[in-house]
């Protein structure tokens, strides 16, 4: 039973699911089956449930990306596959647009996180001053020619801050690059390439490893998270939550595994914090890849979690 929190950017309880099963900014298969998932186990009757009235989108119906991923394998600069992460993302945005121009919530369903760069460039044409939370454990914000492994689910926030845009392969000039570094602050960082290290502190991001949760605890954290995007709590939030932020042991299924997360409550409470302010208006939930479970009960964990943080952002309590 919903305690009825009140969404202020939304006259009608009305949400978008934007469907974005791509696994192009990454080298595994698997990612791209998260949509499915997630929708079989019921995210969009566990919405539905709050009180929203939920529409779905498909942006990348009839693209065979994970089929182009593997046939045709480019790399442009240290940048792999970069025309299909271009173009998906292209795609992606204005879907995200559209549905955020409705005047509906939308919640895209990832995909790796490559497609933030569509969905954060899309909210913003709605609302340029959204603040944006990234729950992650990495910080996705290396540059095309300083990546190391050349996956571009490592670069979307480089894109988005429009970092050494001379170096962009050409399918990403569609990108507005509009995102400022103060309206970004990271939760659960810990695992960070030295240059992102030297980027999040020359650009003076805000960012709370998992020190800081241990430090500060979670509430703590969010807090200062939410008063550096969105001060005085003024204006709208979109939350990108990677699952790879909550500890492997909760979810397993994942591309890129850290222990030393988030526990499955701190995970929660981020996003029902989040929404008790009122001021979210758009999620993505990515990185859920159930090829990459051990057996059953991971793929049931990981996807459970997803379906959950949804719930729980658009308004699930416990009470
Ligand atoms: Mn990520």
């Amino acid at each position: 039973m919903s305690a009825g929190i009140e969404y202020r950017y939304f006259k009608k309880k009305q949400a978008t699911v934007v469907l974005a099963p791509f696994s192009g900014g990454q080298g595994k298969s698997g990612v791209e089956d998260g949509p499915k998932y997630l929708m079989r186990q019921g995210l969009k009757e566990g919405i539905e449930t709050e009180g929203w009235e939920v529409e779905i989108s498909e942006p990348l119906e009839g693209c065979d990306y994970e089929k182009r991923k593997l046939s045709e394998a480019e790399v442009i600069g240290k940048a792999r596959n970069p025309t299909i992460v271009g173009e998906a993302t292209e795609k992606i945005y204005k879907a995200v647009h559209e549905a955020a121009a409705k005047e509906t919530m939308v919640v895209t369903l990832g995909g790796d996180h490559s497609i933030a760069i569509g969905t954060v460039s899309g909210v913003m044409e709605q609302y340029p001053d959204v603040g944006v939370i990234w729950v992650d454990a990495h910080a996705d914000i290396n540059t095309v020619d300083c990546t190391e492994s050349g996956n571009l689910h490592g670069c979307p926030v480089s894109f988005l801050l429009n970092m050494k845009r001379d170096c962009w392969p050409s399918p990403f000039n569609w990108v507005p690059g509009k995102l400022r570094p103060e309206k970004i602050a990271y939760i659960g960082l810990r695992d960070v390439d030295t240059e992102e290290k030297a980027i999040l502190r020359n650009l003076g991001i805000t960012a709370f490893s998992m020190y800081h949760v241990d430090r500060y605890g979670i509430n703590k954290v969010i807090e200062m998270a939410l008063e550096a995007v969105n001060p005085g709590g003024k204006g709208p939030v979109m939350v990108s939550y990677d699952v790879d932020a909550i500890d492997p042991m909760y979810v397993p299924a994942t591309g890129t595994p850290v222990r030393g997360g988030l526990t499955l409550r701190e995970g929660l409470f981020i996003v029902e914090r989040i929404a008790e302010t009122g001021n979210l208006v758009a999620l993505d939930i990515v990185e859920c890849n159930p090829d990459l479970a051990a057996h059953e009960l991971h793929v049931v964990d990981t996807v459970q979690t997803g379906c959950s943080i949804a719930r729980c952002a658009l308004g699930e309590t416990l009470l």
